[in-house]
C-alpha cells in the first residue's frame, strides 16, 4: 500500500502526566485494528464499535492478551474524518508508560508510527484543507494570545485562502484573454481592450499589495514586540517593569543605580505579546560595573521596537532626562511621567520640545494609575508604528508573505508589459509566474520538498 494511505498511529496529546491522553489511528485498517484491541466491559472483542459512537472498554495486547488500560474509543469512518481516512481515537489515561504501550499495541496490529504532521498532510492531500489552512493549524496550536488564536482560526476557516482565490480568479481571467489573443490573433474573439486588461492587472497588484500590508501586521501578534524602559536612575523603571509584567521580577530600592543588568520578561498587553526590558539607569558613572549596565541599556534601547522613557514627575526635569529623550527621538514610544501619586514638581510643557512627538502620560507604578492607558498606547503603537496597519490584520507567515510579494512583482511586470508594446506571449509568462506564486500559498503548486519542510514543523500526532 502507498505510504500516503497505509495506517498510521501516534500519541496526539503531549507526553507527560495528564488526566487523559489520546492515541490516534488513521488509515484503511484503523477500524479493524481497533476491533482487535478493544474489549467491551464484559471482555468481548470490539466488534460493537460503531461509527460516531463513544464506547467505554479496555485496550489489550492482541498477541499476549495483556490488559493495558481502560479507554474510550471513538470511531470516525471515512470520508467524514480529519484525514478523510477511517480514524479511531483512544482516550486513555494520560501517562507516558500507558500511552507508549497503547501505541506499541496498535503498531503490533500492523499500523506504523506517523511522521510529524502526517495526519494534517493527509487532510491536505485528500483536499479537505489547503496548504494555508494546514499552516494555520500550527499557528492555532502555537498561539500565545487570544488575538493570535483568532487570527490563526480565521485562516483555518479559509480567510487567507479565499482572498488569494479571489485574486487568482481575476489573474486567471486576464491570462485567458491574453492567451486567446495569442492563439487566435485573427479571430474576432470578444477580447478585452488593452485598457481593460491593464486595469485588471493593476487591480491584482493593488489587491496583492493590500494583502501583503495586512499580512505584515500579523507579525506583531505572532512574534510580539519588544518594549524597553529607559530613563535616568531612580525614576521607577524597575517598578514600572514589575507592574507591566505583573510580578516582582526586578529589584526596586531607593538607591539610584540599583539595576545593573538587562532584565526582560514576556507579557501580553492588550492581546499583543510583549517582551518588556528593564535597564540600568542611564547616567555618566565611574563605576565600571554600572558603566557596563548603561552600555547594555543603550544597546537594548537601540534594538527595541518601542521605548518608554520614564521621567520622575516628583522632581524637576534635568539634563540627564533631556539627553535620554533626545537620544530616543527616532524611536516610537511614550514618555511616562512616573510617581504621579506624589506631589508633581515637573513642568510637562518643558518636556514637549524633547519628546520627539511622543505621547506624554502621567503614571504611577506604585498605585497603577495611568498604567492601563500606557498599555493601550503601547499596543496601538505596536500595531500602527511597526506594521503601518490599524485595521484587522490577516495572519501570514514569512513563506506566504514571500509568495505574495513574488506574485505582486510578477503582476507589476505584467502591468508594465501591457501598457507598452511587449508581445502578449511575454506578458503571459509573467502572469503564469504570478499564478505559480499564488498556488504556492494554497499548495496547488507546492513541491514535495516544500511540503516536507512545512509538515516537518508539526508535532507528531497532529
Ligand atoms: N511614590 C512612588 N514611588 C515610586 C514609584 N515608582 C517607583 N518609586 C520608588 O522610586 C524608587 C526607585 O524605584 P526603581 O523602580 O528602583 O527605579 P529605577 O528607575 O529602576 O532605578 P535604577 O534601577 O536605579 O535605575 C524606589 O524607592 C521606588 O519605591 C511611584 O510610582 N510612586
Ligand atoms: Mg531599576
Amino acid at each position: 500500500m502507498s505510504k500516503d494511505r497505509d495506517t498510521i498511529v501516534a500519541i496526539s496529546t503531549p507526553l507527560g502526566e495528564g488526566a487523559i491522553g489520546i492515541v490516534r489511528v488513521s488509515g484503511s485498517s484503523a477500524i479493524a485494528i481497533a476491533r482487535r484491541l478493544f474489549r467491551d466491559p464484559s471482555g468481548r472483542h470490539g466488534r460493537e464499535l460503531k461509527p460516531w459512537g463513544v464506547r467505554y472498554g479496555s485496550i489489550v495486547d492482541c498477541e499476549t492478551g495483556e490488559y493495558i488500560d481502560e479507554a474510550l474509543a471513538v470511531v470516525m469512518p471515512a470520508p467524514y474524518s480529519f484525514t478523510r481516512d477511517d480514524v479511531v481515537e483512544f482516550s486513555c489515561h494520560g501517562g507516558v508508560a500507558v500511552l507508549t504501550r497503547v501505541l506499541e499495541a496498535v503498531i503490533k496490529c500492523g499500523a506504523r508510527l506517523a511522521e510529524p504532521g502526517e495526519f494534517t498532510k493527509r487532510a491536505f492531500l485528500a483536499g479537505r484543507i489547503d496548504l494555508s489552512q494546514a499552516e494555520a493549524i500550527i499557528d492555532v496550536i502555537r498561539a500565545k494570545t487570544d488575538s493570535a488564536r483568532k487570527l490563526a482560526l480565521a485562516n483555518l476557516r479559509g480567510e487567507l485562502s479565499s482572498r488569494v482565490s479571489c485574486i487568482r480568479e481575476n489573474v486567471l481571467m486576464l491570462l485567458a484573454h491574453i492567451e486567446a489573443s495569442i492563439d487566435f490573433p485573427d479571430e474576432d474573439i470578444e477580447a478585452l481592450g488593452t485598457r481593460d486588461l491593464t486595469q485588471r492587472a493593476q487591480k491584482a497588484v493593488s489587491d496583492l499589495n493590500e494583502l501583503v500590508r495586512l499580512g505584515r501586521s500579523s507579525r506583531v501578534y505572532r512574534d510580539g514586540v519588544s518594549v524597553v524602559l529607559a530613563g535616568r536612575p531612580n525614576v521607577g523603571k524597575s517598578s514600572l517593569f514589575n507592574t507591566l509584567v505583573g510580578k516582582k521580577r526586578a529589584i526596586v530600592t531607593e538607591v539610584p543605580g540599583t539595576t545593573r543588568d538587562v532584565i526582560d520578561d514576556w507579557t501580553t498587553i492588550k492581546g499583543v505579546p510583549v517582551r518588556v526590558v528593564d535597564t540600568a539607569g542611564m547616567r555618566k558613572t565611574r563605576d565600571p560595573i554600572e558603566r557596563l549596565g548603561v552600555e547594555a541599556a543603550n544597546e537594548q534601547a537601540g534594538e527595541a521596537d518601542l521605548v518608554v522613557v520614564v521621567i520622575d514627575g516628583s522632581c524637576q526635569i534635568c539634563d540627564e532626562d533631556r539627553d535620554i529623550l533626545l537620544q530616543m527621538t527616532d524611536k516610537p514610544g511614550v514618555v511616562a511621567v512616573n510617581k504621579c501619586d506624589l506631589k508633581t514638581e515637573l513642568d510637562e510643557a518643558g518636556l514637549i520640545p524633547y519628546g520627539g512627538g511622543k505621547r506624554i502620560l502621567r503614571v504611577s507604578a506604585k498605585t497603577g494609575e495611568g498604567v492601563d492607558e500606557l498599555e493601550q498606547i503601547l499596543a496601538d503603537l505596536a500595531v500602527t508604528e511597526i506594521t503601518g496597519v490599524s485595521e484587522n490584520p490577516i495572519m501570514a507567515n514569512l513563506r506566504q508573505l514571500e509568495a505574495l510579494e513574488n506574485a505582486k512583482h510578477s503582476m507589476e511586470e505584467a502591468t508594465h508589459a501591457l501598457s507598452t508594446s511587449v508581445p502578449p506571449d511575454l506578458t503571459a509568462i509573467d502572469i503564469h509566474e504570478a499564478l505559480f506564486w499564488l498556488d504556492q500559498i494554497t499548495g496547488q503548486s507546492a513541491s514535495d520538498d516544500l511540503m516536507e519542510k512545512i509538515f516537518s514543523e508539526f508535532c507528531i500526532g497532529k
